[in-house]
């Protein structure tokens, strides 16, 4: 998939993450032990989270594994959506897109976002797909299936994801499949199988929103 409209993929993407982890913008490096006049801000930078949140629980991280199949042709360029469904609520549309590419045949891709709105107990993930181009190089995908987990990640799963200085595509997916395996053993993940084609809207530039192929997983 090209890297045109990262909506979903602004500055809160780590470049070279290929495969796709996104890193929060708030996770920023706390302040070292001996960096004591720096203390006061991160109180303030506190302070003011708390205020913006109104006193609530913050939203969720959502994180989506997302798995395409390995028949010929099952990658896709298309432009990807997801939306989550709670028993509370759901989300709008969240662009997926990862540096470099994402959807490759055989492959798991890895999303972290922060969820928008808190949703409750999780229902069913919607995902949308529609061509990117005028001309799609290979529009229809297989999506196999995706692992939904709504939460923060606990430390020692999330110490399985490779960083960005793995660049080989092979060791990556090892690493994103041993990954996986152990997000599926949390209470509260998610397998969503869909093991089906998606054939996506065909693009247009007008009357866009009414052109996605939307499929629900539950
Ligand atoms: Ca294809
Ligand atoms: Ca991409």
């Amino acid at each position: 998939m090209t890297d045109r409209g990262k909506a979903g993929c602004s500055e809160s993407c780590t470049p070279g993450l290929a495969g796709g982890v996104g890193k929060r913008a708030e996770e920023a490096p706390r302040p070292a032990p001996t960096q004591h006049r720096a203390k006061p801000q991160f109180a303030t930078a506190l302070l003011v989270a708390l205020a913006l949140s109104g006193g609530r629980a913050a939203a969720e991280d959502l994180w989506l594994l997302v798995k395409t199949g390995d028949q010929a042709d099952a990658s896709t360029d298309a432009d990807v959506a997801v939306k989550v469904v709670g028993a509370k609520g759901e989300t709008d549309w969240i662009a997926l897109n990862a540096v470099g590419d994402d959807r490759q045949k055989g492959h798991l891709d890895v999303y972290h976002r922060p969820l928008p709105a808190e949703v409750g107990e999780l229902r069913a993930v919607q995902i949308r797909a529609r061509e990117e181009s005028k001309r799609p190089k290979s529009p229809n995908w297989f999506l196999d299936h995706v692992t939904v987990y709504l939460g923060e990640m606990p430390a020692d799963v999330r110490k399985l994801l490779p960083g960005p200085k793995v660049k080989d595509k092979g060791t990556r997916q090892r690493l994103f499949q041993k990954f996986e395996d152990a997000v599926t053993g949390l209470p509260g993940a998610k397998a969503l199988k869909y093991e089906g084609w998606v054939e996506p809207g065909k693009y247009s530039e007008r009357g866009k929103d009414k052109e996605w192929t939307v499929v629900e997983l539950k």
